[in-house]
């Protein structure tokens, strides 16, 4: 099955309400009934989510595939540049995108592919089969088995760091998780200001302290978390350029001094990537990964970019997986990142019935 048959036939609605009827039928007892109808609710209003979000990225790819095959039924080598000009607009990278040419043109001339939407569809199940083939750690679930987990959230200036850590804090929270929030970014006028006001905001408690070195605010931060037996530790950081050798090095030292409180923190350390950077900001997570092993990356401001093929690009240069996705402004657009949503929202939206 293709890759299109197979997310139409895993999220139509069609399919939703007859699934639906089978579960009423077997699930006797009214409260396991309400519980299913709760968790299909969630993952309906999250793929929801996902096609909203994805919009904008859906209009820059699929739209313009679907009305490149229209006006030309038939595939030659024209047909072959508007795609690759449709791939490089969708920020999935140069490299990558000749890679896909080249696998696309040959696999269709060995399966005499000549019609244009046929030719798609290939296109597709290469882009995306790739991409789940590729290596690297592909698990995109924070292991909570430590405890505190401490999670570090790194980028450059205004890629959404701050703004996440409120709402994997919500997120967390609403999980029945303790969490405490590190105001990591000290110097920046405003920036604890703004931590604070989130914390209060989704409840959760925070350590902070103007103008103090940001290792020792972990150090302290880490203490207490142990002390007071808190679930979670989220440290915010300050924006820092990946070429400013000085605050590279005071992100090592982060690390560092946070390991003589606990040996292997932090058990996660995200790098927070802005969708509207495409490929800069995929640079500047490769030098920031040679700086500290990074765990994952959050992409966010998702919602606001036509840049979707970006996760296919982070995929082919970092080998690191996409945790999360920030598909809004909002403390609860924030989703686990979910493959197959992903592609339905970027792929097909509400076009499948
Ligand atoms: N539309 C949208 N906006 C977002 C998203 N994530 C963050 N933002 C916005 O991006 C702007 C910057 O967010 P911050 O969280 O302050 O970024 P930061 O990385 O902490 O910035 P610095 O601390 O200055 O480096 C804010 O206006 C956020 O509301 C998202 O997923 N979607
Ligand atoms: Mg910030």
């Amino acid at each position: 099955m293709g890759l299109i048959s197979f997310l139409k036939s895993k999220f139509s609605k069609k399919k939703k309400v007859e699934e639906n009827k089978e579960v009423e039928k077997k699930v006797e007892q009214k409260e396991e009934i309400k519980k299913e109808e709760v968790v299909k609710e969630n993952e309906e209003e999250v793929k929801e989510k996902y096609i909203t979000g994805l919009d904008k990225s859906r209009e820059g790819f699929a739209k313009r595939l679907k009305k490149l095959a229209k006006s030309n039924k038939v595939v030659n080598n024209e047909y072959f540049d508007n795609i690759e000009q449709i791939l490089i607009e969708a920020d999935v990278g140069v490299d990558l995108t000749l890679e896909i040419i080249k696998e696309t043109v040959s696999q269709a001339k060995a399966k005499n592919i000549t019609d244009s939407e046929a030719l798609n569809d290939l296109l597709i199940d290469i882009m995306f089969i790739g991409y789940a083939n590729k290596g690297g750690s592909f698990s995109t679930k924070i292991d909570f088995s430590s405890s505190p987990t401490v999670i570090l959230l790194t980028g450059v200036n205004g890629s959404g760091k701050t703004t996440t850590v409120a709402k994997l804090a919500n997120k967390f929270k609403s999980q029945g998780k303790k969490v405490l929030l590190i105001a990591g970014d000290t110097f920046r006028q405003g920036a604890v200001e703004q931590l604070t006001i989130w914390a209060s905001r989704v409840g959760v408690d925070i350590i902070s302290k103007e103008n103090y070195d940001p290792a020792s605010l972990c150090f302290d931060g880490l203490k207490k978390a142990l002390d007071e037996k808190y679930d979670v530790v989220l440290v915010d950081t300050a924006g820092r350029l990946q070429n400013k050798k000085g605050l590279m090095d005071e992100l090592a030292k982060i690390v560092r001094v946070m390991q003589k409180v606990i040996p292997n923190a932090p058990h996660e350390s995200l790098f927070i990537l802005d969708a509207n950077t495409g490929q800069n900001g995929i640079d500047q997570a490769r030098i920031f990964k040679e700086c500290i092993p990074l765990t994952g990356i959050v992409i966010t401001k998702m919602d606001g970019t036509s840049k979707g093929g970006i996760i296919l690009a982070i995929r082919d240069k970092l080998s690191l997986p996409v945790k999360f996705i920030g598909l809004g402004e909002k403390m609860t657009d924030l989703e686990e990142f979910d493959l197959d949503k992903y592609l339905y929202g970027l792929l097909l939206g509400n076009d499948d019935e």
